[in-house]
This record gives C-alpha cells, structure tokens and sequence, in this order.
C-alpha cells in the first residue's frame, strides 16, 4: 500500500538540499554499545521524537530508545525490533534496530521535508470535524482523498454537536447526509455531553485507528472522554507540556485494553494533497466511480467540456454538487505547487 509519489522538481530539489544540511551535522548513533544490550524483542512506536523514539514492549512497558542510524523512517504505529539495554545510558533504556514492513501509510506533504509519513499500519481514519474551529467540508473531502488513496477505512466524526447552532444545524446535516449516502459513516459525538461517546467506544474497539482533523475540534478530548483506561495518560501529558494549552504535539499510540489502538495525531492546518496527480485525486471521489471513463473526451477536465458525464451526474442529481465544486477546489490548488 505504501507507494512512492512522485515529486515535483522543485520539491525535489528542496527535499535535496534539506536533506544535505541535515548529513553535515553528526548523526547521533546510540551511545550504547552490542554488549550492553539483550536479545532482540519486538515493539511497537508509541511516538517519534527525533533522533530518539518511545517503545511499546509486548509486556506493556513504554521505554525510551535511541535509533540506529540505518533506520530510515519511523513514526507512530510502526512494528518494530528492538534491544533491552541492561542499564540506561543518558536516560536511554534500548535501541531500535529494525523496522517491519508498514501494512499502511497516511502520509502527508510537506513543504520542507516531501512526503511525511504521519502514521503506519493504521485500518481506520476518524476525521474529526466540529462547529467551532468552523465545519468545513471542503477539509473533510481532502481527508477522504487520502484515506481512498492509502486504502484506509474513513469514518466522520462530527464531535462538539453541543455547540452546533440553530442557524447552521440544517446546512451541517445535509453535508453530513451527503457523506451517508455515500456509503461513509457518520458519528455526532460530544466530548463535553457524553452524547454519542458509548458508540464511539465500540467503533474504536479491536482495530488500529488515528484521529486526524483540525487542532482544536477534539481529538484528544474525544479520546479521553471514551476511553477511561488512558485518559490519565492524556492528563499527565497536557500537565507535563506547562503551557497552559493541551495542543498535542507529537503523535501518540494509545493500546486499547481488549485489542487494537488508537492514534491521537497533532491537528494540521491544511491536509495538502500535492503529490497525487490528478486522476488519483478523481479517484479519491468514491461516488465518482460509476461514471468514470464514460466522458466523451478521454482528456476531459470536467468542466465545460463537450459530453462530460460527471457534470451530467452532478446535473441528474447522481453527484453532489458540493462534492464537485470541492473536487474543483482541490485540483485547482494543485496548480500553485506544480
Ligand atoms: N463544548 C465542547 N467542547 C469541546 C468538545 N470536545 C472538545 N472540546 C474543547 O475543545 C478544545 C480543544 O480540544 P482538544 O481535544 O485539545 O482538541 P484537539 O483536536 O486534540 O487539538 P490539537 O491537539 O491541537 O490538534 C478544548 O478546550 C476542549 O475542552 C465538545 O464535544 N464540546
Ligand atoms: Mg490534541
Ligand atoms: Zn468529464
């Protein structure tokens, strides 16, 4: 699933010249050394913190580890084969050597660093949206690109339905409605009323999911609010950050008592999709399918074009129209980057 998308060139080149100032500084290899450590043990990723990573042991245990230089990449979900260091070293307690081939990858682009990987092996994507930051759909089309593209199970959340005003309870429906008939589900959910909360909790039991939207519509809280075995955890988390604020910084795996584990990931202001070209995007539209290849013009943009059976869907009432005018939305975005 995880598959290498091509950048532009001038995303080539600035992934080049960052990577190169990044070799010039010495790469820390643990100060550990082969006799001091145990047998290799497998792991998983709880969360990357650059040259160091914290562990999750088949016992339970989470221990910090430092991470062998020929490991290439590593994020939150990652299966992993680690060693045990008899005594830590510089609060290092074992080393990663190894990383398993992922089963998935949401990935993201980033302007500095090309394509991130956010998180591995993941099965399901909720995307959280909420009344306050704003509802926007166009953002929930964006993550639905990403979760058909990595063959990733979507599921919409719309969490604070405590704050969803009169005027705007009709226009948040309808779009949700859209996503329902689509064939995705759909969750209202309140981290503050508890409303929705026991549904959530047996939508997150026994697989792999991660949290993904905007910071500020509840993620965290959500997961807190379900999920009573971690929420000390997320506690001791926001305390130990100091500022006040519970912004999640770094992704983190939390393993769920009867199997499975979910994902708290850091919000993003926009979901970029720069490195899909364009017919993967079309195709990131599911309710698109059943006209695709059947425009007149094997070229067609879906615009004005002559015989273009999407607008011909969209017109029937077989495609949603906001669905369209944001699949415009997204393509045209491309342009700036390409
Ligand atoms: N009224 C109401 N407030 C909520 C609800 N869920 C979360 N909040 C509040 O919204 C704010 C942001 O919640 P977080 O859980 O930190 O949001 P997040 O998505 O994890 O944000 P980042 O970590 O920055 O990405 C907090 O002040 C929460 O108390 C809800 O269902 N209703
Ligand atoms: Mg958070
Ligand atoms: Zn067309």
């Amino acid at each position: 699933m995880a598959q290498k998308r091509k950048l532009t060139k001038g995303q080539q080149r600035r992934v080049r010249a960052n990577h190169a100032k990044r070799l010039e500084k010495p790469a820390a290899d643990t100060a550990l050394e082969n006799e001091q450590l145990g047998a290799p043990e497998p792991g998983r990723i709880v969360s990357r913190f650059g040259q160091h990573a914290d562990v999750l042991s088949e016992q339970g245990e989470t221990l910090r580890c430092n991470i062998r230089r020929a490991v290439e990449s590593l994020v939150t979900g990652d299966r992993v084969v680690w060693r045990r260091a008899q005594a830590s070293e510089q609060g290092m307690q074992g080393v990663i050597e190894a990383v398993q081939e992922r089963e998935s990858e949401l990935c993201r682009p980033d302007m500095y660093d090309g394509l991130k990987p956010v998180a591995a092996n993941v099965e399901r994507i909720f995307i959280v949206s909420s009344p306050q930051p704003a509802f926007s759909d166009q953002i929930i089309d964006r993550y639905l690109v990403a979760c058909e593209d990595a063959g990733i199970e979507p599921f919409i959340l719309m969490n604070k339905a405590d704050l969803i005003a009169h005027d705007e309870r009709e226009y948040i429906e309808q779009r949700l409605h859209v996503y329902q008939h689509i064939g995705y589900p759909v969750l209202y959910v309140s981290a503050e009323t508890g409303e929705g909360i026991d549904e959530l909790r047996t939508a997150f039991q026994g697989r792999i999911s991660v949290l993904v939207g905007q910071s500020g519509v509840g993620k965290s809280s959500l997961i807190d609010k379900a999920l009573p075995e971690v929420s000390l955890v997320i506690g001791a988390i926001s305390e130990n950050s100091g500022l006040g604020q519970h912004t999640t910084t770094v992704a983190r795996w939390y393993a769920l008592e009867n199997g499975g584990a979910l994902i708290d990931s850091p919000g993003i202001r926009e979901f970029g999709l720069w490195h899909l070209p364009v017919d993967r995007i079309t195709f990131g539209f599911r309710d698109f399918h059943p006209f695709l290849g059947t425009c007149k013009f094997r070229d067609c943009k879906h615009l004005d074009d002559p015989g273009c059976a999407l607008r011909a869907a969209v017109e029937a009432g077989e495609i949603d129209e906001g669905r369209f005018a944001n699949y415009h939305r997204i393509i045209s975005s491309l342009a700036a980057y390409k």
